[in-house]
């Protein structure tokens, strides 16, 4: 090859980059939100947050369209409920869950606070979660649940009231959690890297909800231990943030193929229903119950956007009016526009 073609061929390499990183950067994109580990949160930055998570719980509900919802806390987890046959055990359950995180960025707005998310680094409380910063009662959500209802009996969560769950049920019911450390040994940074090792999208979504994503809702227990409605126990939040960092260091390690790579099925297969579990859905309302009437009636069609059975960049993501609707496409990228964040 001639040295003018060679020098050619590396212009052309240099213009893609920039204008690959351009296109990164995105206009869009240019304050970018800074997701803290709790454990490194000013305390100050830690009591605001506290304050919006508590004021969400004593705020009325504003949709007038989701079941049994009492309070705008009670829409986020009725939220998480209505969704819940299509975004576990499917491809969309990371970009759902990031948009979730999401949407909880915009009620936290509505009561005041507009500071970055926190996320808690389980890599290092791991073996010993009873013993890990977010426990905190003042700084913090409260310990592991007392009583047989293992209701949250101290920290800024006690007392306070959730009207959604369990399973498909409507019922008034405690923030309630249990701690097992043992099973919190498998959210190992040993553990995070073989669950972000997979070679394509549909081996990462797997890895990861089936590894430490499955592992830090054993040992937390949080609502019941309920997959359904667990996102009533606000510490679920922190747990995603976890969850969310591991989908984005997997994509950060070939972002030019990752960016855009989506796949796995849109809705649960209900011969299998939550894979963890097997059994298929209809043992597992044996445990749950089934979504009812009116809570189908709300309930976005799984499919929407991908014109088929898998999970594709066009799939639509619906919080039902809390914010707008978006699609996987948005958000593929952390700081790609649509979201502007990063986890430091
Ligand atoms: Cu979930």
């Amino acid at each position: 090859m001639g040295n003018l073609i060679r020098l050619l061929l590396v212009v052309l390499a240099c213009l893609h980059v920039e204008a690959t990183l351009a296109h990164r950067a995105g206009s869009n994109c240019t304050t970018i939100s800074k997701r803290r580990e709790w454990a490194n949160m000013a305390d100050a930055d830690k009591k605001a947050y506290i304050a919006a998570e508590q004021c969400l719980f004593k705020s009325p509900q504003k949709l007038n369209k989701m079941p049994g919802a009492k309070t705008r806390w009670d829409e986020f987890v009725s939220l998480h409920q209505i969704h819940a046959l299509q975004i576990h055990s499917t491809g969309q359950f990371l970009p759902y869950h990031r948009y979730f995180l999401n949407v909880h960025q915009a009620l936290l707005a509505e009561c005041g606070y507009t500071g970055g998310l926190p996320w808690w680094d389980e890599t290092k409380d791991a073996g010993k979660f009873s013993k890990a910063k977010v426990f905190d009662k003042i700084l913090g959500f409260g310990g592991s649940g007392q009583g047989s209802k293992n209701c949250v009996a101290d920290g800024p969560y006690a007392n306070l009231q959730v009207n959604i769950g369990q399973g498909f049920q409507t019922n008034p019911r405690c923030v309630n959690r249990k701690l097992t450390d043992s099973l919190s040994s498998s959210c190992s940074a040993k553990d995070v890297a073989t669950a972000i090792s997979g070679k394509d999208y549909d081996a990462a979504w797997l890895a990861i909800y089936m590894g430490p994503h499955l592992y830090g809702h054993m040992a937390l227990a949080m609502m019941d231990g309920d997959s359904i409605t667990s996102s009533g126990d606000p510490l679920f939040m922190m747990h995603h943030g976890f969850v969310d960092k591991m989908w984005w260091d997997w994509q950060s390690k070939d972002l030019a193929k990752r960016l855009t790579d989506m796949g796995g099925p849109n809705a649960q297969d209900p011969a299998v229903g939550f894979i963890e579990f097997g059994g298929g859905t209809e043992s597992q309302s044996k445990m749950w119950g089934k979504p009812t009437a009116a809570m189908l009636a709300v309930t976005p069609d799984p499919t929407a956007g991908d014109n088929g059975n898998i999970t594709t960049l066009n799939h639509v993501l619906s919080s039902l009016g809390i914010i707008p609707d978006a699609t996987v496409r948005d958000v593929m990228d952390i700081k790609g526009g649509y979201l502007c964040y990063e986890y430091v």
